[in-house]
Order: structure tokens, then C-alpha cells, then sequence
């Protein structure tokens, strides 16, 4: 009996009839996270990757942690810039970019700040970086001075350790929590050429922080413009908000809910309406979009 009920309440499966839903209907919003980037070699927050010489990503990506220890913040962010540099955008990113070029009604949300979907040629115009790009590099002190898309690598001589590179069976140095990392002084750190009062900090968003009042605007304003078709739900552990509240959003103007994940949980709570799709993002989004 459980089976039979747990079956009758899956979500979808079908290529077919996701393919019918997506020519058939008019507007999609994907909400996309660090599994679109997996494939590319960038380690996740939640899974393996998410340590970092055995800190939390998370402790790391805060104002606090910065002001704490700004040299440590800034070898983490330099060493993520250095993997996102070198990493190339996947069949996944470049299946978002074309369906974003084919259709107008299409808004890709993207919580990643590794910029590999701008490297695939997404339309800038429908794709919102909600938590800022790890590419720029703006005023600690916010005096608005922002140094875009800098793809200097390292960012600074003193962050050269974050910018090494090891044959792959080798630790880098810096990742080992047992190797001390070479201090580096302040001093040495990028700071603001404007007011020159402050340092210079990645152009992401941390956590505690706001996301970008105008962008955010603007999104509500899409949500609001009318129904939506299709909510996508691209590698994301959906657990940070307000990004993760957008499918609610969206489901509430008649979206069916499609998530592209290899973990079983994050089909939780989908209708038998919605799709899930199990698989890496780079395989299954071309065959959904092709
Ligand atoms: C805000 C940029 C308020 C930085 C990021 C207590 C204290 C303080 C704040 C809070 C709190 N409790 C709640 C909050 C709010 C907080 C929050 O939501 N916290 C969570 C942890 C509970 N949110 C905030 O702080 C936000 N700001 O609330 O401000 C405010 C308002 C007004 C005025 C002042 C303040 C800001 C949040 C933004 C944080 N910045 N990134 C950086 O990158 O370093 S978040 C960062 O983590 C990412 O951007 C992303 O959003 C998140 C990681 O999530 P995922 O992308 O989902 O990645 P994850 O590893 O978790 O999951 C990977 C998924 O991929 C998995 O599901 C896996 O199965 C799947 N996968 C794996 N391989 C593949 C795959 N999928 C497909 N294919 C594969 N191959
Ligand atoms: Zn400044």
C-alpha cells in the first residue's frame, strides 16, 4: 500500500513531458547553486568541499570573519577566485545560456559568485548574480568604489600562495590545515584606491549581509509581472534565503516545480505535478533543453 501510495505522490520523471511543458509554456525562473559548478571541479559548500583548512566556508563568509582576520578571508576567496579562473563553465551552464538566448520569458537566478555562467555566454540580461560575483572586488568601507570582472590571478603578490598550483595528487600547501599559512600583513592586502581609507573585499555578499535592494526589485517585479510556468531548481541544497524562497514565490504564481539534483532529499516536498530529474546538472540540462 505505502509503495503504491509513495509512487502515485512521486514527482515526474519524464524528459517528454518536461520538454512539452517547457515549448508550451511561456515564463521560467531557475534558481541555480554550487552543484551547476560541481561538474566544472569547484567544490561545493555542503558536500566534501565545504571545508576549507577545516573551517566552515560559511564561519568564513561573513563581515565578522573579515574584519577578524582579513588576510585569512582574503587567501580563501583568492584560492576559490584562482579554482573559478581556471575551471571552465560546463554543458550545464551553456544549456541555461542558450535557453536564455531562445527565450525571452526566462530568468536564471544564480547564487553562485564563480562566474562561470557570464563565461558561458549567459545574456546578462537574464541572468541575476544574487550573491555578487567573486570577480570583483569592492570597498570595505563602502564608498562604493568596485573594481569589476577582475580576473587578475592572484588578485595581489602578497596572495600569490592562494594562486599555486599542484599536480592533483599533491595537497596544496595552503589547503593543508597542518601547514601554517605564511602570514601576510594587512598592508599587503588590496585596499581602496578611492578613499583610500579601507581595504578592498571580494564583491560577494556574506552572510548577515543584505543582497542588492535594486536587483532584488527587480526580481520581485518579474515575479510579479504575471504567472510563471516553470520553477528550475539547479544544485542547490535550497537552505539560504531569501534566494531559496523564490520557488515558494514562484509556486504561488502556478509554477511546476522541476529540481536537477543526484540527492534524493531535495525532492522532498515536490507533487506529483513537479519533475525531478536525479543526475549531475551538466548531463541532465542539456537533454532538458536541447
Ligand atoms: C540576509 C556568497 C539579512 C559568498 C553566499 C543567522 C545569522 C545570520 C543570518 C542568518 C541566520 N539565520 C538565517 C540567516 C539568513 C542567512 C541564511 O539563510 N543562512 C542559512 C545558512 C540558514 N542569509 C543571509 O545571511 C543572507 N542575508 O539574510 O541578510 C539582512 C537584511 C537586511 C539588512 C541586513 C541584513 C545572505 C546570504 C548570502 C550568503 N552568501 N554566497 C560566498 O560564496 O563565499 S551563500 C552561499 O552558500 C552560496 O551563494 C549559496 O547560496 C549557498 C550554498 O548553497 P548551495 O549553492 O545550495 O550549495 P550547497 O553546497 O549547499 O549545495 C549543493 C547542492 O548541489 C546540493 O543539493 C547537492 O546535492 C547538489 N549537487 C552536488 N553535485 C551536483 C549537484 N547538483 C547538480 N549537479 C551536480 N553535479
Ligand atoms: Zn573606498
Amino acid at each position: 500500500r505505502h509503495t503504491e501510495y509513495a509512487q502515485s505522490m512521486a514527482p515526474r520523471t519524464s524528459v517528454d513531458e518536461f520538454k512539452e511543458l517547457v515549448s508550451s509554456g511561456n515564463r521560467i525562473l531557475a534558481l541555480c547553486g554550487a552543484g551547476l559548478s560541481a561538474a566544472s571541479g569547484l567544490p561545493t559548500f555542503r558536500g566534501a568541499g565545504g571545508l576549507w583548512r577545516n573551517h566552515e566556508a560559511t564561519s568564513l563568509a561573513t563581515p565578522d570573519a573579515f574584519e577578524a582576520d582579513p588576510s585569512l578571508v582574503w587567501l580563501f576567496y583568492a584560492w576559490r577566485r584562482h579554482m573559478a579562473l581556471k575551471a571552465q563553465p560546463n554543458r550545464g551552464h551553456y544549456a541555461l545560456a542558450e535557453l536564455a538566448k531562445k527565450k525571452d520569458n526566462f530568468l536564471c537566478l544564480t547564487q553562485n559568485v564563480d562566474g562561470l555562467s557570464p563565461r558561458a555566454g549567459h545574456p546578462e540580461s537574464k541572468l541575476r548574480l544574487l550573491h555578487g560575483s567573486i570577480l570583483d572586488n569592492k570597498c570595505f568601507n563602502g564608498c562604493g568604489y568596485v573594481d569589476r570582472n577582475n580576473l587578475s590571478d592572484p588578485v595581489c603578490p602578497a596572495l600569490a600562495p592562494a594562486a599555486e598550483d599542484y599536480p592533483p595528487d599533491q595537497t596544496l600547501p595552503l589547503l593543508d590545515p597542518f601547514v601554517p599559512i605564511p602570514p601576510i600583513n594587512v598592508a599587503d592586502l588590496p585596499h581602496c584606491p578611492s578613499c583610500r581609507t579601507g581595504l578592498l573585499r571580494p564583491g560577494v555578499v556574506w552572510f548577515g549581509e543584505p543582497l542588492d535592494s535594486l536587483m532584488i526589485m527587480e526580481v520581485e517585479n518579474w515575479i510579479m509581472r504575471g504567472p510563471i510556468d516553470i520553477m528550475l531548481v539547479v544544485g542547490t541544497a535550497a537552505t539560504v534565503y531569501p534566494a531559496a524562497g523564490y520557488t515558494r514565490k514562484a509556486q504561488r504564481r502556478g509554477a511546476v516545480v522541476a529540481v536537477v539534483n543526484p540527492d534524493p532529499d531535495s525532492a522532498a516536498g515536490l507533487s506529483q505535478n513537479d519533475f525531478f530529474f536525479q543526475g549531475d546538472a551538466a548531463q541532465v540540462l542539456p537533454q532538458l533543453f536541447e
